[in-house]
């Protein structure tokens, strides 16, 4: 009764977006209706297994969380229908809708929320960073997003401006444009390993002997125009079109599975082709950058997400444990750290099809091609309240949360147990 009420709350908070932007000028005044259609939330249930939320997602609905009980989804009304002829059990939860064509990005996140960093304030964070530590960092880009902005890496390291012969990690965020607490648990990294380098011996130790790398903003498009006018657009996509999925464009497997959409009003459209998308193939070209010698240089790697508050690991595309280029022992080592990590934050550990399955997924492509131990998080919450959007103020608490898991990725990384 208690979650349903909270359900409830967060739902009316949809149908009061709605209602904002449906009165907004600019927005009524914008053309392309027939990019928007009207969607609702709704509770599916009948989700008990994988294979049962595999079929929903496979819908193309937008999946907002699921568990044995029941699945949380965005759908048309038609894609409802689909749910129920399928067998599931759907109740609305209320009506949603987004603004249609560009909007300017807001000058900050909506009221109350002005703590977490739009793409410019992040940008401002790491060139500080960069000025504050000079020599422990080096900031640079991966490339361009569709509209044109820097893809930015943040590098740290003792003599950074070197490419010393060290394991390197890698942290990427916001993959997903409404995940931004995801950004904040990159600006979070950034801001622990540079900050607490001069009087913590055990960070020191972990920036000596690798190289991290962090990206906080894979999907800044999106990103900033879930937050354009002042108000969330529970927008997940990048913004070519009407949207790709950048986690199920990315080129192992890539639609191979049911476990994304070729429809491109989709929310886990997989776009026209792997890498169509300019987010995922400039991050993808950056790491295939880095195997030099013919060795890959990146050992490590967390994309971050919300919410659900898991520990995900490939693959994705299969249900399989084992499967081409997962080994028993490999698929072992990712589920030794995997739960030894989800120890620390108290995050759920499991294979990330045991969700639901989805292709095309950066883990996937990390782990076959390169050999990278890759892990997808799902921080908080937990569940539908309060979804993507937590209060600001929870900021601190979720991103320390995952310090010690940071750390023993960074310490797998490294071949030895560091920072803990
Ligand atoms: O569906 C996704 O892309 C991720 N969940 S989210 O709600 N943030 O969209 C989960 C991806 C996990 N799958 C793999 N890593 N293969
Ligand atoms: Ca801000
Ligand atoms: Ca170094
Ligand atoms: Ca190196
Ligand atoms: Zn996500």
């Amino acid at each position: 009764m208690r979650k349903r009420r909270c359900l409830l709350a967060a739902v009316s908070a949809f149908a009061l977006l709605a209602a904002g932007a449906a009165a907004s000028p600019a927005i009524a005044a914008a053309p392309a209706p027939e990019a928007q259609s009207v969607q609702e939330v709704y509770e599916v249930f009948g989700t008990g297994s994988p294979q049962l939320r595999t079929k929903v997602a496979g819908t193309g609905v937008d999946v907002l969380t699921a568990d044995d009980k029941s699945a949380t989804v965005i759908a048309t009304s038609a894609e409802a229908a689909t749910l129920r002829s399928l067998g599931f059990t759907v109740e609305s939860r209320g009506s949603f809708q987004r603004p249609v064509g560009p909007s300017a990005a807001a000058a900050d996140f909506p009221a109350g929320d002005e703590g977490y960093h739009t793409y410019a304030e992040t940008t401002a964070e790491l060139q500080q960073a960069a000025r504050d530590h000079a020599g422990l960092t080096a900031l640079s880009s991966v490339g361009t997003s569709y509209e044109g902005r820097a893809l930015n890496v943040l590098k740290i390291s003792d003599n950074a401006g070197t490419d010393e012969n060290e394991p390197e990690v890698l942290f990427t965020c916001n993959q997903h444009a409404r995940e931004h607490l995801t950004t904040e648990m990159c600006l979070h990294i950034v801001q622990r390993f540079t900050d607490g380098y001069a009087t913590n011996a055990s960070i020191k130790n972990m920036v000596d002997s690798t190289e991290i790398y962090v990206v906080p903003n894979v999907n800044p498009d999106g990103s900033e125009y879930d937050i354009s006018g002042g108000r969330y657009h529970m927008w997940r996509k990048n913004r070519q079109g009407q949207g790709t999925d950048p986690n199920r464009n990315w080129g192992y497997q890539w639609g191979c599975c049911g476990g994304s959409s070729g429809s491109p009003t989709s929310e886990t459209y997989r776009g026209p082709s792997a890498f169509s998308a300019p987010e995922t193939r400039a991050v993808s070209n950056w790491v295939n950058g880095r195997k030099i010698g013919g060795v890959q240089q990146i050992k490590a790697h967390i994309d971050f997400h919300t919410y659900s508050e898991l520990v995900l690991w490939p693959y994705g595309y299969t249900y399989n444990d084992t499967a081409p280029g997962m080994t028993a022992a490999e698929q072992k080592r990712f589920a030794d750290l995997g739960r030894q990590m989800a120890g620390t934050n108290n995050y759920t550990p499991q294979q990330s099809s045991d969700l639901y399955i989805t292709d095309g997924s950066v883990n996937d492509w990390m782990w076959f091609n390169h050999k990278i131990l890759s892990y997808t998080f799902e921080m908080y919450p937990r569940g539908s309240n309060p979804g993507f959007y937590p209060p600001d103020e929870v900021i601190g608490r979720e991103t320390t949360r995952n310090d010690r898991a940071v750390d023993l990725l960074v310490g797998a990384a490294i071949g030895a147990p560091v920072g803990v």
